[in-house]
Formats: structure tokens, C-alpha cells, sequence
């Protein structure tokens, strides 16, 4: 008796150990660097398109020829902008340095045009300092646009030349050395999408040995070097899949290249997530005839759907008027969007369920991990095992009209089959249209639906490359500020 006794202990606390000790999966395929997970994270990064243009009657791609004197913001206030992100729950900021007509923010040593000629401080300001010192005191990480594409200087179509390669390398090294920890930089292929890889080598190692967190916007010719790539348009829709894999050799026949460039490819042989550049209003820079056309919360939530809820981040442009002030219509629409967000996600509705799993790993990777609301815990299925049932049984009906579910995205994209089904009495399956045949999840996909009442609901994954492993999965009534 006493020795069956201390058996059945011995095996509980062998069974017990053995699951505390079991192993994380490993990372499947290609899986993002350290700079690739925080820019991940970030969601929504605020693009700021101000210059020279601001100052001109409807000119978003300046030809490089207007006064630099005219540019003289009557009352440039970044820290009024950091308020709208704050209020706006947007952690990262992008100001373009320098835009395609080469007037530059910062009192730049390589050319006369920019702010040192302008009436602006008597030619004493430096936007860059200014937008950089703002962020320092809100949190925000700074970012900076420096276009490759410089009609001032005339260096088009001969941006091959050592002169425009050690111009540029001059001013990228200034902005990369001078104004603190710069977490972004963009290279935007707009009128410069054939710029050889040899010459973004070159200004790759000026960006890397000066600001080893900084993530590069690339494009084309410098996806060797590009931690994130353009998804395709500047409507806010990425792909559906958007894969955070593509082909970096991509300059194919022009429908191919914008498929790589929208959706990705689940076998690609290069890591670079999309990410997704829309301005708040219809143009880049700002216009007063555009005040009435600011995008709507809803329009903004859509956008938000399209983009962050599909594996990719939003960068959106909200414009500085010629005060150098954010308008409130942008300002509040992007506060209401954060609200909604905010009260969507917060309540997920299968926080209280029971939970099912056809294929668990056991251990600290249990599927109650997918809806305790911790970033830290996740859940895991066995090796070799890629398909997975997930049943949730809520306590009592609940109507909900979008779903969220992210996936591990350090152990690689592992799911590419996956649906999301509902029951009013759990024997009786119905599937959810937009929640069928799915294939790529990534940091979060989103979907969202007419509404329906359900007691259960399950996550099919069924099919992939390796055991599912996921940390988040919830269902949510979409808030009515959103609509
Ligand atoms: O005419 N264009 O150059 C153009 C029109 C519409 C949308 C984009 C572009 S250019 C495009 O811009 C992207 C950023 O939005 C990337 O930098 C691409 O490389 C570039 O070709």
C-alpha cells in the first residue's frame, strides 16, 4: 500500500515535470530579425510629409525649381504633432527629410537648398532638430525620409554617378550621426526605383554602423539590405495572404512584381514584411482643399484591417499645414480610431471559455494560452503535427462580429491553411464566409463579419509547414465608434 502510494506521487510528479520541461518548438523557415520584431510591434508608424511643397499651390512632387524662401511655417509647433500620435496611440514617426524636390528640413553642409535660405528663423531653424527633440520628449522613435530622388540637384536619370552616391552618403551620414537614435529610414523608390544595389550598399553601411536598430525601408535594388518592404499601392489594402516572406530577385513582368509586392510568398526567399504607406487625406502634403476629405474613423478602421489586422504595419501620413501644424479633423479622426480600436480588442469574448485542442504540446503550451490575454505565453501543437482543432465554449451566447489571431512570429510562419467556424449548440457547425480558406496569419490578421450569436466557436489550422504556434486568438464586437 504504502509503496503504491508513493508511486502514483512519483508518477504525478515525473508527468509534471516532464511538462514543465517540455521544449519550445523550432522556428520553422525564415523568421524576422530583433529590428524586424520591435518595427512588428510598433502597429502604426505616423509618416510626416512636409517641405517646400507645403508652401506651393498643389504641388505634391516639387520640380526642385521653388524658392527655397518660401518656406516659412508662421507657427511649427512637433510637439503639437506628438500630441496627435499620443492621443492617437501611434508610437513611431517618419518626417520626410528631404522629399523628391530636394529641399532639405535640416541645415544640410552639402547644399544651399533648404531651410538655411528659407524666411523661416532667418534661416537659423533645423525642422529635423525640432521633430527629433519632440519625439525624445514623448516617447516617440523618430524616423527620417530621405528620399533618393533629387530633382534640385539634377542628378536624374544619372543617379549611378559617384558624385550623386557620396551626395547622398554625405547627407544620409549627417542625419544618421547628428540627431540621436533614429529607428526608421526610407528609401523610396519613387523616381528612383533603379538605383543599383552597389550604391545602397554604400549608404547601407553609413545607416548600420551609425544606427544598428534602425529599420530600412527598401525597395527593389536595395532589397539586400531592406528590413521591410513597399506592399504595392498607397490605399492602405495589402494582400490577402500577405506573406512576410518574398522573392528579392522581383523584377519580373509587372503583375508579378506587384503579387510579390502585395502578397508576398510563402516560399520566398527573403524576409521582408510588408508595410503599408497612406496618407490621412487624398494627397501626400498638405492642401486646404483637402480639409473636407480627411479619411473618416471608418475609413481609417478599414485601412487598420487591411493592413495592420493583415500581417503588415500602417504607416500614415498626416501632413503639416503651412502653420506646421497638424489639423484637429486629422488629429481627431486618428484619436476616435484609437478609441475604437482600444474598446474592440479590449474585451475578447472567449476569455471565459472552456478550451478544446486536438493537437496540444502540453506543458506551458496549452491552448488557454490563446485567449489569456499575456503576449508572453503562447500555445503550441506537437512535432510533425501541423493540423489543429481549437474549441471554445463560452459560458453563454455571445454575438460577435470580427475575430483576431496572431501567430509566434519569431518561430517562422508556420500556418498557411486556417478557418473559423461557429455553433449555437456545438453540434451544429457554420462557417464564417471571410474566415474560410485563410492562409497567411503572421503578427495579427484580422476579419470581420455580419454579426453572429454564438455558445462555440473553433480555429481549424489545417494545414501548414510545422505545428501551429500561436499566441493570441479572440473573437470581438467591433466598437461603435468604428462605424
Ligand atoms: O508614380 N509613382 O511613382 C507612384 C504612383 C503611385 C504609387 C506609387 C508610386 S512610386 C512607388 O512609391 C512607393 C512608396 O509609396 C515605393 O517607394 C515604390 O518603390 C515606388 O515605385
Amino acid at each position: 500500500m504504502r509503496t503504491k502510494r508513493f508511486s502514483i506521487l512519483f508518477g504525478c510528479a515525473v508527468t509534471a515535470a516532464a511538462a514543465m520541461s517540455q521544449s519550445a518548438p523550432a522556428p520553422y523557415g525564415l523568421t524576422p530579425s530583433e529590428r524586424q520584431k520591435e518595427w512588428y510591434d510598433r502597429e502604426i508608424i505616423a509618416f510626416f510629409h512636409f517641405g517646400i511643397n507645403t508652401f506651393e499651390d498643389f504641388v505634391n512632387e516639387g520640380d526642385g525649381r521653388a524658392p527655397a524662401a518660401i518656406f516659412n511655417p508662421t507657427g511649427l509647433d512637433c510637439e503639437q504633432w506628438m500630441e496627435t500620435l499620443k492621443s492617437a496611440g501611434i508610437p513611431s514617426a517618419i518626417l520626410t527629410a528631404k522629399h523628391a524636390d530636394g529641399f532639405c528640413l535640416w541645415p544640410s553642409r552639402y547644399t544651399d537648398y533648404g531651410v538655411k535660405n528659407s524666411a523661416w528663423k532667418g534661416g537659423k531653424g533645423d525642422v529635423v532638430r525640432e521633430f527629433v527633440d519632440a519625439c525624445e520628449d514623448y516617447g516617440i522613435k523618430a524616423g527620417i525620409y530621405l528620399g533618393p530622388h533629387d530633382r534640385h540637384e539634377h542628378l536624374h536619370p544619372d543617379y549611378s554617378t559617384e558624385k550623386y552616391k557620396q551626395y547622398y552618403a554625405s547627407q544620409l551620414r549627417e542625419l544618421m550621426t547628428g540627431y540621436g537614435k533614429i529607428w526608421e529610414t526610407w528609401w523610396d523608390g519613387a523616381g528612383a526605383d533603379e538605383l543599383t544595389t552597389p550604391l545602397y550598399s554604400y549608404w547601407y553601411d553609413i545607416v548600420r554602423e551609425n544606427q544598428p536598430d534602425c529599420v530600412i525601408f527598401g525597395t527593389k535594388n536595395s532589397y539586400p539590405f531592406a528590413d521591410v518592404r513597399w506592399m504595392g499601392n498607397e490605399a492602405g489594402h495589402v494582400g490577402d495572404p500577405c506573406w512576410a516572406t518574398t522573392d528579392s530577385v522581383c523584377i519580373r513582368d509587372e503583375a508579378a512584381y506587384y503579387k510579390g509586392l502585395n502578397e508576398g510568398s510563402y516560399t520566398g526567399n527573403a524576409y521582408i514584411p510588408a508595410e503599408t504607406d497612406v496618407s490621412i487625406r487624398p494627397s501626400w502634403f498638405y492642401h486646404p482643399e483637402e480639409d473636407s476629405r480627411v479619411k473618416s474613423v471608418k475609413e481609417l478602421w478599414d485601412i487598420y484591417c487591411t493592413s495592420v489586422g493583415r500581417n503588415s504595419v500602417l504607416l500614415l501620413n498626416f501632413p503639416p499645414d503651412r502653420r506646421g501644424l497638424i489639423h484637429s479633423s486629422d488629429s481627431l479622426n486618428a484619436a476616435s480610431l484609437n478609441r475604437g480600436i482600444k474598446e474592440t480588442f479590449a474585451g475578447n469574448l472567449l476569455a471565459g471559455s472552456k478550451v478544446a485542442c486536438t493537437n496540444d504540446r502540453g506543458g506551458r503550451f496549452g491552448a488557454r494560452n490563446l485567449i489569456d490575454g499575456n503576449p508572453e505565453t503562447y500555445y503550441a501543437g506537437r512535432d510533425g503535427k501541423v493540423k489543429s482543432t481549437v474549441t471554445f465554449s463560452m459560458p453563454k451566447a455571445e454575438t460577435f462580429d470580427c475575430l483576431m489571431v496572431q501567430e509566434v512570429i519569431e518561430l517562422g510562419q508556420r500556418t498557411n491553411r486556417w478557418s473559423v467556424e461557429w455553433s449555437a449548440d456545438g453540434k451544429v457547425w457554420n462557417k464564417i464566409p471571410e474566415a474560410d480558406g485563410k492562409h497567411s496569419i503572421g503578427h495579427k490578421w484580422i476579419e470581420r463579419f455580419e454579426p453572429v450569436t454564438a455558445r462555440y466557436v473553433r480555429l481549424n489550422i489545417e494545414d501548414g509547414g510545422a505545428c501551429p504556434a500561436l499566441h493570441t486568438f479572440g473573437v470581438y464586437k467591433q466598437s461603435e465608434i468604428l462605424k
